[in-house]
Formats: C-alpha cells, structure tokens, sequence
C-alpha cells in the first residue's frame, strides 16, 4: 500500500480477502471444491415443468457465473454485480434501461468505441446525447434537462488521462433526481477506485482490462447497490442475452484472486515510467495522475487508493511520421489496443481506439498524431524505462 505514502486515500486492507473468498465458498458446491468447476450445461434439469432449483437455462443463470458475479460486486462495495459479454455490451444494456425521447450526458473524452456507441447507434434511437468537459461539474448541471436520464462519466479518460470529481458529480445528479449516474472504472479497477463509495449508481468496467489483467477474456461488468436498477439491468441480461461464457468466467474469478497484487505493481511501473518520460529531452508532455504536473493531481489523490499503469505522453514533433517510427523502433511494448494485462502495450490513439471519433472533436480533446498511450504492465521497471528510452532517442532528435 505505497500509495499511501503519497498522499492518496487509505485502502481496504481486506480487499484482497474479498477477491479471494467472497462468493468462492466450498461449501455451495456437492464436492466441496475450493476452485469453482466450470459449469458448462446450457440447461438444467426440472422436476416438473416450471419447478427448478436454482437454474433453469444457462442465459438466465449459470452457478460459474453467479460465483463470478458475487465475487466482483465485493471488490466494488456494491450489493449486485453483474457480467456481460464485453464492456460494450455492459454499456448497451445500461442504456436499454432508457427509452425514445430520453436525454444522455456523456463526458467528451471517454473510450473511442463507447463515443461511437453515444453518437452512432444511441442517437438513432430518439435518444438525444450531449458530451460535455465533466471536469468542470458546472457544465454538467448546466446540461441537465428534465428529460435526462443518464450522466455517464469516465475517469480517468481514455486516452487524456482526465480526472472527473465524483462526489460533486454524483451531488449534481442526485439533486436532479431523475438521472443515474455512471461511472466507467476501467481504468483504475475497484481496487484503486470505487466510485458506488463516492455516490455513483452504477460502476461499469470493461473486464477485459485490469480485471481480466491477462489479455485472453473479453468482458464487462457493472455493480450496483440499487434494487431496482439491479432487477431491471438483471431482466434486461436475459432478455437480450449479451452473457459471457462459464469458461470465461471461471478465468475472471481466477484473475480476480491476484488483482491486489497486479494493480501496486501498475501502479510502481506507471509512476515510474511517467517521471521518466516527463524528464525525457524526446518527450512533450506526459499525463499521469500520479504526478505532481497533472492538473488534478489533489482530487486523484482525494477520490482514488492509487494510480494504475495507464499514462499518455505527446511525442516532440508531434506528428504522424515520427509516431510510426518510434513503435518501430520498439522492442518490447508491443504496439496493440487494449491495456491493463500483464504485458505492456502501447497504441495511437487517433488511429487507433479513437479513430471513430471525428477529427474536430480529436483535435479539440488534443487526442493528435503524436499522443501516445502506453499501458504498462508487470514487467520489471528499468527494462520498460530503457525500452522507451532507447525507441525514443532513436527517432526524436535530442
Ligand atoms: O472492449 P470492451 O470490453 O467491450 O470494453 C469497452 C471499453 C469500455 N470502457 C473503456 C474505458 C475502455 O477502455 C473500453 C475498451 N478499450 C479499449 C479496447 C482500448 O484499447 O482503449
């Protein structure tokens, strides 16, 4: 708990017991495992038409996936958790819960695929979405109609690193008192932040990141601590069906045991790396919450237990050509989307995961040619450091 040390909130010291126990119990199953098996039957035997046990049809409910889910929602501090096939999927069956005619407040920057979703599939269904700078609190109350339903905010942002004040967001949404407040915690995982404390509604995630933390699972999450928004979110789960599979889930479960231990050593490379790059003559600026320079330095440390291993930095030069070169030159991030596995990787965003977003709106959010994201993983910190620093001397003049 080093993060401590640097001013940030204290975190739960029984997390990790939670992530380890919390809806693993041998005793739910016949043979008394201590690993949850697979379940892999689509169907479960009735005793008589419509009189079953616990399941009846694997879409509706599956014993891996309730172990998953149980075990999820306690590393949020929420009462509900549940699981869907990806973090998208997570995020449309959050917004099934609104109807033609309903208005959506979306934070500007957020990930590239969840702005095609607002802007591209969401707004042809008589819902109307406006994207504002949730940075400043006032844009959102500012915003608010009597017709919005949904405040969605991402912090930090995927890929400018900006960091949203959840409690006066979540005040402004409860004094509105018609909307729900998301919030997308892909990017810390319930262990550095969790935002259902700080007065959110709903937190989402996309699984597939920190959670998973091994790159070979697509999923999403969301916890909640609300009744009603749990039996409407649990009914639209099976009555659209986006689940993930039991084997899937099983992998989850097992990734959840170590995500304690994962994020402090995030936390070590990302903080490494972002006072290196900030001290780099390559580098133009780095964003990184846990560093002094970033501009809310004071609220990450208010509302989060740590920093993960995301960070952006702008390239010197600042363009296209020089981006290109320097993944070339690297030898072992390797260029990819995605982020939050054990591996570190590192992309372009405005080609890349937010290439969908329209150029205006790349440019105005600064998300240009030479905005480099890198998702630092477990490996050993010096050997990240001297990657990044032999790619860039090798094709930034200095
Ligand atoms: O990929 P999926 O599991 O569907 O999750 C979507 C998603 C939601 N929210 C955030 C903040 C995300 O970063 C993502 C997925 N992001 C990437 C694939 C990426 O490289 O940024």
């Amino acid at each position: 708990m080093a993060a401590e040390k640097l001013g940030y909130r204290k975190n739960d010291a029984s997390f990790a017991t939670r992530a380890i126990h919390e809806g693993n119990e041998p005793e739910q199953w016949k043979h008394m495992a201590v690993v949850p098996p697979i379940s892999m039957s689509t169907t479960f035997k009735q005793d008589g038409p419509a009189d079953f046990k616990m399941y009846e049809y694997g879409r509706s409910g599956n014993p891996t996936r309730d172990c998953l889910e149980r075990c999820l929602a306690s590393t949020e501090n929420a009462k509900y958790g549940l699981v869907f096939a990806s973090g998208l999927a997570a995020t449309t069956t959050i917004v099934h819960l609104l109807s033609s005619g309903d208005h959506i407040i979306s934070m500007d920057d957020l990930y590239g695929g969840t702005n095609r979703y607002f802007r591209r599939v969401v707004s042809r269904q008589g819902i109307e979405v406006d994207f504002v700078d949730a940075t400043d609190p006032k844009q959102i109350e500012a915003t608010l109609k009597p017709n919005t339903k949904l405040v969605w905010i991402e912090t930090p942002t995927n890929p400018t690193m900006k960091i949203v004040d959840i409690e006066a967001v979540a005040a402004i949404v409860k004094k509105h008192g018609k909307s729900f407040l998301v919030v997308d915690n892909t990017f810390m995982s319930p262990y550095f932040q969790r935002p259902l404390d700080l007065g959110a509604d709903i937190t989402m995630s996309s699984v597939t990141k920190y959670i998973n933390g091994h790159t070979d699972v697509i999923m999403g999450a969301i916890c909640t601590n609300r009744d009603d928004l749990n039996e409407n979110l649990r009914f639209l789960q099976n009555a659209i069906g986006p689940v993930p599979s039991p084997f899937d889930c099983f992998l989850v479960n097992r990734s959840l045991k170590t995500l304690a231990l994962r994020m402090e050593q995030h936390m070590k490379n990302g903080l490494a790396v972002a006072k290196f790059l900030e001290g780099h003559p390559c580098v133009e600026k780095v964003m990184h919450p846990g560093l002094p320079s970033h501009p809310q330095h004071e609220l990450s440390k208010k509302q989060t237990f740590g920093s993960s291993g995301m960070l952006s930095f702008y390239i010197k030069g600042n363009n296209l050509e020089t981006s290109k070169k320097f993944f070339q030159k690297l030898k072992m991030f390797t260029l990819a989307e995605s982020l939050g596995g054990y591996e570190s990787l590192c992309e372009l965003p405005s080609v890349m995961t937010h290439a969908s977003v329209p150029k205006e709106i790349r440019d105005q959010l600064g998300i240009t040619d030479g905005l480099i994201r890198v998702s630092c993983g477990l490996e050993g910190t010096q050997d990240l450091i001297d990657d990044l620093d032999q790619a860039l001397k090798a094709v930034v003049p200095h």
